[in-house]
């Protein structure tokens, strides 16, 4: 109380009020996602993941389970302040009977999740799973060349459509619904167009399935490469970016689907030109697209200012994706998720206006200094007062350990 009171002083000094700062960060979204629990496995297939992602790593006590899955989140969301929305792939249905292709998918498949999210308060964002599947052929799904490969995974995105639906009906907050695909070729393709206007043809007939605008916000997501998948993307930025906005939907970015050196947190504003929602994956790559745990790292710190100095917390849906199999799982979860809130209170905490000025009227001299100032300002005191507030305690290790020797560690 006595740390969080001289911060506040501090940060008064340059105008900025820490209050004010800490009853935005309590009601921003994060949409947590599932699939960090089990490495990407998920419940419906057998395949081994694919799609030119990957997971590394051994460390005991993947989630094998719905009620596995469930508990681990639940230890997870114990410890992870503010408001939190569950983030679900297809692929993770619970059948209580007889399984169904994704391509059949029901509302019914995910009434268990719809439970666990109603109980703790939570909307729920999708995904189409297109990948890990023995329908996948030869890497393609929606641009395939085999018209029975692709009309399969068109029900697969009408399918999950209806489900999205039934979430945010359920729920009563809206669901973005993120359809991403793996489709891409190794080496030097002869027809680079052909596919492309496949997968334009694909997503124009699953958006042909009416659905509410309102309730539904579709989301596509770009890439530049993946592994096995070096030289051609079809799901490119400027397709993907082309696409949403023929069509009108919402662009998604994942940062670690760029070249190393761009940047998402200088497209942001390029996108809120033009889009009156954006969505985002934060990730953390190392190299590539290696989707480490998030850190409270310059890029994560700089997409947060994005948001909140472009005053776009409203319209800017906020995710994780990443997958570390090296760690703790439940450890992963929470650092990550607690970095990004992180970087958005100290965006929160920016004397922005003064900042935007000193720009404005050409003072790079001044704007330097103050934005290096800021990066010693008491930060932390703040941040341990929020988790106070919201009653969760800093040192979460802890619990993760206790939890690990009771639970995760007799997963044989
Ligand atoms: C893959 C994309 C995609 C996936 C998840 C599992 O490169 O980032 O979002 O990580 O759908
Ligand atoms: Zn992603």
């Amino acid at each position: 109380m006595k740390r969080y009171s001289e911060a506040q002083k501090i940060y008064a000094t340059y105008g900025v009020d820490t209050e004010k700062a800490l009853n935005v960060l309590k009601n921003i979204p994060i949409a947590i996602h599932c699939w960090q629990g089990d490495d990407v496995i998920g419940f419906d297939s057998r395949e081994a993941l694919s799609g030119g992602i990957q997971t590394t790593g051994n460390y005991p006590g993947r989630a094998r389970s719905f009620e596995e899955l469930c508990a681990d989140m639940d230890t997870a969301f114990s410890l992870i302040p503010g408001k939190k929305k569950l983030n679900l792939h297809a692929s993770y249905a619970v059948f209580d009977g007889e399984p169904v292709g994704r391509d059949a998918l029901l509302p019914e498949h995910f009434v268990k999740w719809v439970k666990f999210a109603k109980e703790r308060d939570m909307g729920i964002d999708f995904n189409p799973t297109f990948f890990a599947h023995p329908m996948v052929r030869d890497g393609l799904t929606l641009s395939s060349p085999d018209e029975d490969v692709r009309r399969y995974w068109i029900n697969h995105g009408k399918a999950c459509l209806k489900i999205a639906e039934y979430f945010a009906e359920e729920t009563g907050v809206p669901c973005v619904m993120n359809i991403w695909i793996p489709d891409g070729y190794k080496d030097i393709p002869a027809d680079r167009l052909s596919p492309r206007l496949r997968f334009k043809a694909s997503l124009d007939d699953i958006l042909d399935t009416p659905y509410d605008k309102s309730k539904v916000y579709v989301t596509l997501e770009s890439k530049v490469f993946g592994i096995g998948v070096e030289s051609y993307t079809v799901g490119s930025a400027e397709f993907c970016l082309s696409y949403s906005d023929y069509k009108g939907i919402t662009p998604l970015m994942d940062n670690g689907h760029y070249h190393p050196t761009e940047v998402v947190s200088d497209k942001i504003s390029a996108l809120l030109a033009f889009n009156e929602k954006i969505a985002l994956h934060i990730t953390r790559g190392v190299r590539w697209d290696s989707d480490h745990v998030v850190l409270l790292d310059d890029e994560t710190r700089e997409i947060a200012k994005e948001i909140v100095r472009n005053d776009a917390l409203d319209r800017v849906f906020i995710a994780t994706d990443y997958f570390d199999a090296s760690i703790n799982r439940i450890s992963a979860w929470v650092t990550g998720v607690r970095s990004i809130q992180k970087a958005l209170l100290d965006a929160l905490l920016q004397p922005n206006e003064k900042m935007k000025k000193l720009q404005n009227e050409s003072n790079f001299t001044e704007l330097m200094v103050l934005s290096e100032e800021m990066k010693t300002a008491p930060l932390g005191d703040i941040w341990n007062e929020f988790l106070a507030r919201e009653g969760i305690d800093s040192d979460y290790l802890v619990k993760i350990k206790k939890y690990e020797n009771e639970i995760l560690s007799k997963r044989a």
